[in-house]
């Protein structure tokens, strides 16, 4: 009587990791006019008017605004990108990122 003995099933379930999240964050200061970091808002992370709004007035009063989270490379080159938008006009207007914990 043969004996059938199953193979062992070994396909393997690979964990997929999610990406850590990085924070673009908008600086205060003193000379960035409110319009234009507003429509930099609008033009590199697609808010409407009111969001961007939103944003730029929470940086104003409170020194620093979340503006969206990223993967790292998207968040550092949409950092980079409208920081330099600033630099063009001549305005010290920051973005950086950091980490999500
Ligand atoms: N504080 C700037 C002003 O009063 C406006 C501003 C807001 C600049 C948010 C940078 C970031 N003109």
């Amino acid at each position: 009587m043969p004996e059938t003995t199953a193979a062992p099933r070994t396909k393997t379930r690979l964990k997929t990791e999610r990406p850590k999240l990085h924070k673009v964050i908008l600086l205060n200061d003193d000379f960035t006019p409110r319009d234009f970091v507003v429509t930099v808002l609008k033009g590199e992370f697609h808010m409407s008017e009111d969001q961007a709004h939103r944003v730029m007035i929470t940086a104003h009063q409170r020194g620093v605004c979340v503006v969206a989270v990223f993967t790292r490379d998207v968040a550092e080159t949409k950092a980079t990108r409208a920081t330099e938008a600033g630099k063009a006009k001549g305005y010290p207007l920051q973005f950086t990122t950091e980490p999500e914990e």
